[in-house]
């Protein structure tokens, strides 16, 4: 391994490169379909308010569904992010209904108001709970009666460590991840973790959360990790 940290960046650079890490948004198939997974208080409603602002910003129609549905606090949150958005909302029309059907009724939506994007939120589960990972697949059932699902993101707090691993294989099994948000990398957490998700598991980190505002999220950038990393290490 090369001890300058200048080649060290390049190397991960070189490592970190990847041909999918942008979001798939050019198939022409409408509407894209956005399931956003993790475990709990990882950032799944909160990248879903800032990616939204930033389709809206460019000119994309989007319509957020609200399936985490056990929890009244988690529809007013989404809903407060939709407004931030200017994007629609579809609720729950009860606490607890199924997600799935909360899943279906966004992509509804979404077809019959010509939407561009659906993105819908869901619930936070531990990954070793067996039921709570299978009603992912069941929510992915109920999307695909009417659409492609063009993108699962499963969302990963940089603060996390090894276990992110785990959380991405087992989200993985269950739910088909197309791609990895990486989040709270504002904080003293460097994110090292990345590395190893895109080596070990193949998977693509595609955005980055930088922070609890609108504004604060960024497409994966290989470069500017790098250089935040190495720049850490060599502290
Ligand atoms: N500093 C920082 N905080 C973040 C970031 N993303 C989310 N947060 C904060 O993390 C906390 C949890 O975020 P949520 O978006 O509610 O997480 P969630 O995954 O939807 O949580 P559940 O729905 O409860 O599973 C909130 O206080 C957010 O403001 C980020 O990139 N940086
Ligand atoms: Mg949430």
């Amino acid at each position: 391994m090369p001890s300058c940290g200048c080649c060290l960046k390049d190397l991960l650079v070189e490592k970190l490169t990847r041909s999918d890490a942008a979001l798939n948004l050019s198939t022409g198939d409408l509407p894209y379909v956005i399931l956003v997974v993790g475990v709990n208080g990882a950032g799944k409603t909160t990248t879903i308010g800032k990616l939204s602002r930033w389709l809206k910003d460019g000119d994309w129609n989007v319509v957020l569904g609200a399936a985490d549905t056990f929890r009244a606090a988690a529809v007013e949150q989404l809903a407060t992010w939709a407004d931030r958005a200017e994007a629609k909302i579809v609720r729950p029309e009860r606490e607890g209904q199924d997600p799935a059907s909360v899943a279906y009724q966004t992509v509804e939506l979404a077809l019959r108001d010509d939407a561009d994007i659906a993105i819908i939120d869901t619930a936070g589960r531990l990954q070793n709970k067996k039921d709570l990972m299978d009603e992912l697949g069941k929510i992915r059932r109920a999307v695909e009666k009417q659409a492609r699902i063009t993108e699962v993101l499963l969302v990963i707090d940089a603060t996390t460590g090894q276990n992110a691993i785990a959380q991405a294989k087992a989200f993985t099994e269950v739910a088909d991840v197309t791609g990895i948000v990486m989040t709270k990398l504002d904080g003293t957490a460097k994110g090292g973790i990345v590395y190893s998700l895109q080596q070990q598991l193949d998977l693509p980190v595609k955005l980055v959360g930088v922070g609890e505002g609108i504004n604060d999220f960024a497409f994966f950038s290989p470069e500017e990790f790098a250089k935040g990393l190495v720049a850490y290490r060599s502290k």
